[in-house]
């Protein structure tokens, strides 16, 4: 083994922790690396990241993020930058025949100082619209962060209108990609693994009234990567795993209140199990809700498999004769235990 100085040693010992820490995580990236190896090589490879077989270079901006989230009636404008793209926030008036001002949110993005494009956000109704614009590493294929654009449309339960602005590889073109609408208020990206890139964090609102009403449901944490434009999702990836056991702990209380209790406690049942097939317990928590679950609801048990028309009609519905019935349904459809 060639000979380092005292300062190269220190780092090569960090650099091998890395390794380790990576490999621990699942990934073969740094196991072809020798001790032969010049110890700049090693540097370069411990900033760079797997992802789906590819490895990408991290930019120096990983696992940093800029936010704007403007408080009740402030208009700005509001500017943040990161990685050479900035993020420009302000509220233009947009009345109608009820509501007079209406201030809307406007969000002009610059990449470099050139002016690349203008998103205006979805209106509340109400005078003033709350936004959150946030510039993160969300895909480590191009070479700037991402701008997350989320708005809050007005209604309940619905209305989190979220848009992402991401580069092609070669940085030559952007695209706004809507992402959806979401349960609850505007919320930013989170770096859940701590390995600099962005995860989008929300949770399965296929579990909300599935089983009970809104307020008595639960819900598991999902969990989805953005790549080349697609959010991908990774929910019961081994490396989010620990995220599911956190929820479970979080949840000791409800779990033990519902084993003793039973009225109200299929919402909390559906997503234990859930969760615990994530974790490769699936058995154990399917016996607990056999055993615990509210024989005596009467919440209609039931899914649209066929999407509603026009007037709102659902054009093909599966009933199910009890929850345990349903909710397998649930679990395979959305992948959380495979059909027998
Ligand atoms: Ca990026
Ligand atoms: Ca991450």
């Amino acid at each position: 083994m060639r000979n380092v100085s005292t300062t190269n040693r220190a780092s090569l010992i960090a650099v091998l922790a890395v390794t380790l820490t990576l490999f621990a995580g699942g990934t073969s990236l740094l196991l072809s690396l020798t001790p032969s190896e010049s110890l700049a090589s090693i540097e370069v490879a411990a900033d760079t990241i797997s992802r789906d077989r590819q490895t990408f270079t991290l930019q120096p901006f990983a696992g940093r993020s800029e936010t704007i989230e403007p408080e009740y009636s402030e208009l700005g404008p509001f500017e943040k930058e990161l990685g050479g793209v900035t993020a420009r926030l302000s509220y233009r008036n947009a009345p109608d025949e009820d509501v007079d001002p209406m201030w809307v949110p406007t969000l002009e993005i610059l990449v470099e100082g050139e002016r690349l494009l203008t998103i205006e956000g979805e209106s509340s109704g109400w005078d003033w619209t709350p936004a959150l614009v946030q510039i993160a590493e969300l895909d480590p294929r191009n070479r700037f962060p991402e701008v997350i654009f989320s708005t809050y449309t007005g209604g309940a339960h619905c209305c989190n209108d979220v848009r992402i602005a991401t580069s092609t590889a070669d940085a030559e073109n952007w695209a706004v990609i809507s992402v959806g609408t979401f349960d609850g208020e505007p919320t930013e990206t989170r770096d859940l693994d701590g390995d600099g890139i962005y995860e989008w964090v929300s949770y399965d609102t296929s579990f909300l009234y599935a089983f009970t009403s809104y307020a008595q449901s639960f819900a598991p944490t999902t969990i989805h990567h953005l790549a080349d434009r697609e959010l991908i999702e990774n929910t019961t990836s081994p490396d989010y795993h620990f995220v599911h056991a956190e929820w479970l702990k979080e949840q000791g209380e409800s779990l033990s209140g519902f084993m003793k209790d039973t009225e109200y406690g299929n919402g909390f049942f559906a997503a234990y199990v859930a969760v615990k097939a994530v974790l490769g317990e699936f058995d154990e928590a399917w016996d607990i809700m056999l055993k615990h679950y509210d024989r005596n609801s009467d919440w209609e048990l039931a899914f649209c498999e066929g999407g509603y028309d026009d007037a709102g009609e659902c054009q093909n519905e599966k009933r199910y004769s009890d929850f345990p019935e349903a909710l397998r349904a649930l679990l395979i459809r959305r992948g959380y235990i495979r059909p027998e």
